[in-house]
């Protein structure tokens, strides 16, 4: 199975990535073999961005050429030595990937960091489709220790479509620490929120089980009087914990975004990853319409959509066919806000006119009326749970405090399983803002929105509304200590994380 790049073949792709650098940053440039036993080197590095015109210090996550991610080809193997070029310890979590506990990037005793200057190796089978790698220590992702991890199949090379991906991102000029401080001090650099709600007492914090109030309906709340109300419409949601200097699209904003030749009536498959730590997105597509055919990597009954919610962590793949020659931008605009970002798709001597960077109206509320709707290609099979761990997201932003089942990290009752059983997590969310839920180590099957039953996607990061519930489950098939986590960075930091274990891991 060995096979040897030749230094043609590598001067080829090198050049080749130096010819589409100035167009299209993030492309799915491939390696030069699909079955080398040689492994790809990955380096985690410090970047100079310009961002609004003023330089910007961040990390990067960056192939021997330069180029960020890693795109892995039908049957390659995720062959990586990961190399440390920052001055200070770090670790990637390979997001999406299915690999063996110890290969996950995250540390603990038994994992370390790789400190300045080390690398790690890194060698099992990808899970193919639209995935991501970050930073799993500290505060890094939020200075974009970030990078795309795109795993093709045999069906993608033969299809005639252009791949385009998108790395979303949230950036402040702030150190994160110190927007991580403004946020648990309670001073100004946080965004402001309004945590009122009518006739209730918020001083308690984020504990929403209020006497008089049952919850357990999750989508609708039953008031003493007997009226009820759905929280949507009747409380004040917390949106966004940070109000950031800017929103990147592949680096970029719309100051200056990313223009992606396209073919005239050309097809695009967009794969689109937000990355950002702490901004959920709404994408517009405007005058294009696209099938989503895959979420968080995972083929669905393809769904015609105009725009969709993409919380933290979460990724997409939409197939988008180009009715006509011209400029189409793609935007992703912050939830309940009018910032946004995107790049343009234009056609060949299409003129590309300035968008701006702040839409004429806010955004909605992301929700689950469109993940209630998706179908799976591949569910789980039919089975009845063996284990069942219901769990609460609790927390609030006054104090800045996130936990699970009131617990923080330091404090956590791992969800204990064993090998070969199938696992239900229900997850009650009991505080006023939404947490994109992430497992590691495994891909669930949506099965229950506040209550209901659903036959749902299959998806490693789940968005779990303000007040509602969401029920996953997944075959426990990979032996480990695998974290669960809210993927909004800051959540994570102050403790909304618990793991589940498997019991020779215990
Ligand atoms: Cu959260």
């Amino acid at each position: 199975m060995s096979r040897i790049v030749s230094r043609r073949q590598f001067l080829a792709y090198s050049s080749a990535a130096a010819a589409v650098a100035g167009t299209a940053g993030i492309l799915p440039l491939t390696r030069a073999a699909a079955d080398t036993s040689a492994p790809t080197d990955l380096r985690i590095v410090q970047r100079n961005l310009e961002v609004l015109g003023k330089p910007a210090k961040v990390f990067g996550i960056v192939r021997a050429n330069g180029q960020p991610g890693l795109f892995l080809q039908p049957d390659e193997r995720f062959n990586v030595n990961l190399l440390n070029q920052v001055g200070e310890d770090a670790v990637i979590h390979w997001h999406g990937m299915t690999p063996p506990y110890l290969q996950d990037g995250v540390a603990d005793s038994k994992r370390p960091l790789i400190v300045p200057g080390k690398s790690a190796a890194y060698d099992f089978v990808p899970q193919p489709g639209t995935h991501w790698m970050h930073s799993h220590h500290g505060l890094q992702e939020q200075l974009l220790m970030a990078a795309p991890l795109i795993v093709r199949t045999k069906e993608d090379v033969a299809a005639d479509v252009q791949e385009v991906t998108v790395l979303l991102h949230d950036f402040t000029f702030k150190n994160p620490v110190d927007v991580l401080n403004g946020l648990t001090k309670g001073s100004t650099s946080a965004a402001s929120h309004d945590m009122s709600m009518p006739g209730m007492d918020m001083s308690g914090g984020g504990n929403m089980n209020m006497p008089g109030m049952d919850m357990s309906g999750g989508s609708t709340m039953k008031m003493e009087s007997g009226q009820t109300m759905s929280p949507a419409d009747s409380m004040q949601m917390d949106l966004n914990d940070v109000n950031y200097d800017a929103y990147l699209a592949n680096d970029r904003t719309l100051e200056d975004p990313e223009v992606v030749r396209v073919e005239r009536n050309g097809r695009v498959r967009l794969r689109l990853i937000n990355g950002a730590t702490s901004t959920a997105f709404y994408l517009h597509f405007l005058d294009l319409s696209g099938d989503l055919i895959a979420v968080d990597g995972n083929p669905i009954k393809p769904v015609n959509i105009k725009r969709i919610g993409v919380s933290m962590g979460q990724r997409i793949d939409v197939l988008i066919t180009l009715p006509r020659s011209g400029s189409f931008p793609i935007l992703a605009q912050r939830e309940g806000d009018t910032a946004r970002t995107g790049i343009i798709l234009a056609s060949p001597g299409a003129s590309v006119g300035k968008v701006d960077s702040v839409a004429s109206r806010k955004s909605e509320t992301l929700d689950l009326s469109l993940e209630a709707t998706l179908r799976p290609l591949q569910p789980l099979s039919a089975r009845a749970a063996d284990v069942t761990h219901k769990i609460q997201l609790t927390g609030s932003m006054q104090p800045y405090v996130w936990s699970i089942d009131g617990l923080t990290w330091e404090n956590h009752r791992p969800l204990k399983v064993s090998e070969g059983q199938r696992v239900v997590v229900e997850m009650v969310n009991q505080t006023m803002m939404a947490h994109p839920m992430h497992l590691h180590g495994h891909h669930f099957q949506v099965i229950g929105i506040n209550g209901v039953p659903v036959n749902g996607a299959v998806r490693d990061t789940v968005l779990v509304p303000a007040m509602a519930s969401v029920s996953v489950a997944f075959d426990a098939h990979n032996p480990g200590r695998w974290p669960l986590h809210c993927h909004n960075l800051l959540h994570m930091a102050t403790g909304m994380m618990t793991e589940v274990v498997y019991d020779q891991y215990a």
